[in-house]
């Protein structure tokens, strides 16, 4: 099989990748090593950037988010049970869209239905080949026969743990990486928020936020070890400890039920650089990660592919490759914008094991400073709101 471009994962990324070229009219295949159930079940982002909805919806991607997302004027911060709300509207005049990453998955795969373009789901042993010639190709093993697909470009926009990014020669890549000692458990719940807008908690026993879906379904986390057993909590011990760390007001009000997914993700910081070796491209969690903290890792994978679509567009209509020249610095500037916010919100936030007394009171200076100078208020809303 032949295509001008091999994509490589069906997340977000290469979905969304997948779709610009279609309206580029450029051919692309992806090759997805999961179903789409599999696929769909991963429970993620939930924060839409206003540059990302507005990426969506120039894309012809945006009705049923314009009519079941929830726009979100701004967030708030508690910090050891003292809730400071932060307006983005009033300070950057912008706002946010609350709509999981499951449900821009799924309006992703039917727009990719409705223009019946190829997807190959449940592909074993992908392998990008040749991306420094001129004759890239990929090889993918389904069914227990071995298929090659030859392309133009690879783009590799199979996540953190996918094999685009390990092709490269290592001589040819720099990994930048902070891990963080701690993780994050997650607990979707079937029950209204506890409040109208998402309460970011720091508090001694460690950081909880309340997050939600939609008006009926919320999602909440707290800080737990990066090994954590799963399997150790109960609905009931995740409730207790989330009342304890988001403040009376909230603890009083929280409406709990049985937990509909529970899982821990840890926490790291992590940017490869270049973004291109030759013909492939990476895009998306391949090429970096942030820390869930200041819900970046979506909106920073649909940013890094609309600049990489604008370039191909470019290189097959005008037969210029200063798009896809330009995509890796383009990108990276994006990229480690966001990496410095989510770390930023991360360490303000959270509670290290090793941290000193002096520590936790620069915790509390940078809360002080967001809540009473309106430039650090607005530079956090800025960038949050994207
Ligand atoms: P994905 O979504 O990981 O998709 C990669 C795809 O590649 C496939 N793949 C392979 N395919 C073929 N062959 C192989 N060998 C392959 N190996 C892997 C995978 O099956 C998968 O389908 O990466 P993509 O597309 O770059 O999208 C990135 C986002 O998913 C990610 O950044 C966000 O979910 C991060 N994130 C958040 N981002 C936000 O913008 N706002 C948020 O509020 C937010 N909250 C979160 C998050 C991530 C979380 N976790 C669990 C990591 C909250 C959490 C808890
Ligand atoms: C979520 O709803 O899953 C979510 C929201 C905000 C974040 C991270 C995750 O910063």
């Amino acid at each position: 099989m032949r295509t001008q471009i091999a994509i490589i994962g069906a997340g977000p990324a290469g979905l969304l990748l997948g779709h610009m070229l279609h309206l580029a009219g450029i051919a692309a295949v992806i090759v997805e090593q999961r179903s789409p159930d599999y696929v769909l079940g991963r429970i993620r982002a939930g924060v839409i950037e206003a540059g990302t909805r507005e990426i969506l919806n120039a894309a012809g991607l945006g009705a049923r988010m314009e009519a079941e997302g929830l726009v979100h004027d701004g967030i708030e911060i508690a910090f050891d049970g003292t809730r400071q709300r932060f307006d983005f509207h009033n300070l950057v005049g912008r706002a946010v869209m609350v709509y999981g990453q499951t449900e821009v998955t799924s309006d992703l795969m039917a727009a990719r239905r409705a223009a019946g373009a190829t997807t190959i789901y449940d592909a074993a042993d992908v392998t990008p080949h040749d991306f420094d010639g001129a004759k890239p190709s990929i090889t993918y093993r389904r069914d227990g026969i071995t298929h090659r697909l030859d392309c133009d470009f690879i783009a590799g926009c199979d996540g953190y743990h996918g094999p685009s990014r390990h092709a490269v020669p290592t001589a040819a890549i720099t990994q930048y990486e902070r891990v963080y000692p701690f993780g994050w458990l997650g607990v979707l719940v079937d029950r209204p928020p506890v409040a109208p807008e998402l309460i970011y908690a720091r508090h001694s026993r460690g950081f909880a936020l309340c997050s939600m879906r939609s008006a009926t379904r919320s999602r909440y986390y707290v800080q737990c070890a990066a090994d954590e057993d799963v399997g150790a909590w109960s609905d009931d011990r995740f409730w207790d400890e989330l009342r304890r760390r988001i403040g009376t007001e909230a603890a009083d009000t929280l409406q709990t039920g049985p937990s509909i997914e529970k899982s821990v993700a840890p926490l790291r910081s992590f940017v490869v650089e270049p973004l291109r070796f030759g013909r492939l491209f990476l895009a998306g969690d391949a090429a970096h990660i942030v820390p869930p903290t200041g819900a970046k890792g979506l909106n920073l994978a649909v940013s890094d592919v609309a600049i990489l679509a604008a370039g191909l567009r470019d290189y097959y209509h005008d037969r210029s490759s200063a798009g896809i020249d330009a995509y890796s610095a383009q990108a990276l500037r994006r990229i480690w914008q966001a990496e410095r916010f989510s770390w930023w919100m991360t360490n303000m936030l959270h509670q290290f094991p090793d941290m000193t007394a002096f520590e936790r009171r620069l915790q509390r200076a940078e809360f002080d400073l967001l809540r009473d100078s309106r430039a650090a208020a607005q530079a956090m809303a800025a960038m949050y709101t994207g």
